[in-house]
Formats: structure tokens, C-alpha cells, sequence
């Protein structure tokens, strides 16, 4: 299936501990991992390597989450210091626009050997103030600087339809909003998602493989039913 685990660790605990025995638990079924700011605030660049560094990441799609939103040059900066952990992805905001900014870090990206996925609308109920207003632009951006992939909510299957028929097949979407805020899984995969992000759901239970499992299958149930095989 289609699922990327979200590591964001609650306070309190020992966030390179708990990502390790996270990734050890479910790495042999997840498709991927997506490290948070929680995560990296805590444990920095090193920190963020070091966990990498001891944990199984064959053939994973390892997202740095860092919801980049700055000028060209401040970007680039930041994949190219976080480029050597391992990761193989990272995550930017489309509203930034073009010029000066995401084509710039999409050459940093290319150069680097790193998939860039911008964000063209949240799962939360506030991104309809303004991201619903502009998302067919921020979708042109997506393209315009040949993203790897986007975020859609998986809180919201309509916009994913529409992301998925205005960007065609080759351009991913991930889609965060299953479990905690409310989206079931493989609701999202239905609509044209080509990962779930689940977090707290999985990461928070205590039983995160058993509860991978339960969620892989209710993808498959769910795909099985919408897609009528
Ligand atoms: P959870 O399944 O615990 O709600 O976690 C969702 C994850 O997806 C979080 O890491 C959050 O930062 C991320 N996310 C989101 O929830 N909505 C978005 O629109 C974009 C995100 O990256």
C-alpha cells in the first residue's frame, strides 16, 4: 500500500529513541517516513542523520518536513545543510511563487538528488480562508517548477480530484488529515492520493504495527470498493 508514517515525537520523550523504535516497528511495511519540525527543532540537522544513520531506509521515501516559505537563497541553504542525512525528499510551501524562490530551490533540489513536494492546500479547516481562494495557482506553480509531487488533504477528497485532474499522473500526492483529523484510510488513495501521511494515529497507539496493519487493510478495502476490483 500507499502509507508514509509521520514522526512527530510529543514532548517529553527521547525524540532520536522514539523515531528509531518507531522506524524498527513499522519500517517493514510503511512505504516511508516524513520527519517533522517537532522532530528536527529538537534534534537538529546531526540529530536527524544520526537517526538515519542507524535505521533501515532501503528503498523508503524519507521526507523532511520543513514547510519551506523564504527567498531562493535562504531555501537552497537549508536542503543543501540537510542533504547529507539521508532524506530524499522535502516539503516547501507553493505560495512563495516562482521567481526568486521555488525555482531556485528546485534547481537546489535537482542538483542534489532531492525530490521537492510543495504544499498547494492544508487538511485543516482554516486553510479555505485563503489557500482554497488560490489553489489553481499555487497547482501552476506545482508545475511550472516541475515539482516531484504536492500535499492535498486527504480531510478534503474533492480537492484532491481536482489536484489529481489538473496535474495528471506524474506528479505525486501525498495527503496528510487520515486518522487524528478525521479522514479514513484510503479515502484519499480513492480520490487519486498516492500516499496517505498518518501520524498520530500510528504513532501515538499502543500497538503502532498493529494499528499499520489494521490501517493497510482498510486501504485495501477501500480501494477495493471505490475502484470496483
Ligand atoms: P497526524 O496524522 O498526526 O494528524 O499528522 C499529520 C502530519 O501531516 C503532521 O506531520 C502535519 O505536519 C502534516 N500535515 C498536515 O497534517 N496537514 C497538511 O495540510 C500538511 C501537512 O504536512
Amino acid at each position: 500500500m500507499s502509507l508514509v508514517v509521520a514522526l512527530d515525537p510529543p514532548l517529553g520523550v527521547d525524540e532520536r529513541k522514539w523515531c528509531i523504535n518507531l522506524i524498527d516497528v513499522v519500517g517493514g511495511i510503511v512505504q516511508g517516513f516524513k520527519f517533522g519540525l517537532p522532530l528536527i527543532v529538537k534534534v537538529g540537522v546531526r540529530g536527524l542523520k544520526d537517526i538515519l544513520s542507524v535505521s533501515n531506509r532501503e528503498g523508503k521515501l524519507l521526507i523532511a518536513d520543513l514547510k519551506l516559505a523564504d527567498i531562493g537563497y535562504v531555501m537552497s541553504l537549508i536542503v543543501r545543510s540537510i542533504a547529507d542525512t539521508g532524506i530524499n525528499t522535502v516539503i516547501a510551501h507553493a505560495f512563495v511563487g516562482v521567481k526568486g524562490a521555488l525555482a531556485e530551490l528546485s534547481e537546489a533540489c535537482k542538483e542534489l538528488g532531492i525530490n521537492l513536494v510543495l504544499v498547494t492546500r492544508m487538511s485543516h479547516p482554516g486553510a479555505s480562508d485563503i489557500m482554497d481562494k488560490v489553489f489553481n495557482d499555487l497547482l501552476k506553480i506545482v508545475k511550472e517548477v516541475n515539482a516531484w509531487g504536492t500535499v492535498l488533504p486527504a480531510t478534503r477528497p474533492d480537492i484532491i480530484r481536482s489536484g489529481r485532474e489538473f496535474l495528471g499522473s506524474s506528479i505525486k500526492i501525498l495527503s496528510p488529515g487520515v486518522g487524528a483529523q478525521g479522514a479514513k484510510p484510503g479515502e484519499a488513495l480513492c480520490a487519486g492520493a498516492d500516499y496517505e501521511i498518518v501520524g498520530r494515529l500510528i504513532t501515538r497507539s499502543k500497538d503502532p504495527l498493529g494499528t499499520a496493519l489494521k490501517v493497510i487493510n482498510e486501504q485495501r478495502e477501500r480501494l477495493r470498493s471505490c475502484r470496483g476490483s
